[in-house]
């Protein structure tokens, strides 16, 4: 694998997806190749299996099978889009990956990190994100951002303690291997985040062109 794997991660409404964009721009402005993709999602497969995944629903879905869907959807992504563009040389910029699973069915739902674990190494081999930016924010200030989009998907209609327990897990696991993860302070206005995103952006490059 000769590109780059940068992953975004954090809670609900943290704008992951707002700064995704900004970092692509700043990213090609310099002539660099970037994919754009997200999960779960990211082809057509992986999608539908998304909108089973987000659309609330009467049948409660187990935290099994939850989870199995999640690593259904990552399996196709990988195969399809992400190690293709990895193999051209291409940064991926992933809006969400298997932090998220840890965060969410692990911390939010309480699968074991084991289990979660036992998925990411047969699904993904020995395929780790290069580097993983986790957006911070206050549970409150993510869910209201989130929630002037109107209708709650199915993650959105959980309580704040799930949402506490996924933010949790997310700055624990970004504690434990400092070297691959950058938090960044997500709750200050649009302009100080992206300041601080440009802060990173010489690191990003010596590792993009490295
Ligand atoms: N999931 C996913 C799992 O449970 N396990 C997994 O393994 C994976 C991969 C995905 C759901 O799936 C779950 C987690 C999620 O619940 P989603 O719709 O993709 O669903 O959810 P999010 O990724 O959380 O998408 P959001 O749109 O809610 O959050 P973003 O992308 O972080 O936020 P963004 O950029 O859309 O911004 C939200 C709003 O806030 C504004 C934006 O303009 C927008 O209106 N905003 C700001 N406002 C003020 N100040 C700032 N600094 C702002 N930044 C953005």
């Amino acid at each position: 694998m000769s590109g780059l794997f940068i992953t975004l991660e954090g809670p609900e409404g943290a704008g992951k997806s707002t700064n995704r964009e900004y970092l692509a721009e700043c990213l090609r402005a310099r002539g660099i190749e970037v994919l754009l993709t997200r999960e779960p999602g990211g082809t057509p497969l992986a999608e539908r299996i998304r909108e089973l995944l987000l659309a609330p629903s009467d049948e409660p879905m187990c935290a099994d099978a939850e989870l199995l869907l999640m690593f259904a959807a990552r399996a196709q992504h990988l195969q399809a889009v992400i190690r293709p563009a990895l193999r051209k040389g291409s940064v991926v910029l992933c809006d969400r990956f298997t932090d998220a699973t840890y965060a969410y069915q692990g911390g939010g739902r309480g699968v074991s990190f084991e289990r979660i674990g036992i998925l990411e190494d047969f699904v993904q081999g020995a395929l780790r994100p290069d580097l993983t930016l986790v957006f911070d924010l206050p549970v409150e200030v993510g869910l209201s951002r989130a929630a002037t989009r109107g209708r709650l998907d199915r993650f959105e209609q959980e309580g704040r303690g799930f949402f506490e327990a996924v933010r949790n897990t997310y700055l624990q696991r970004a504690a434990a291997a400092p070297s691959r993860y950058r938090v960044i302070d997500a709750g200050q206005d649009l302009a100080r985040v992206q300041q601080a995103l440009d802060q990173l952006l010489p690191e990003l490059l010596e590792r993009c062109l490295a």
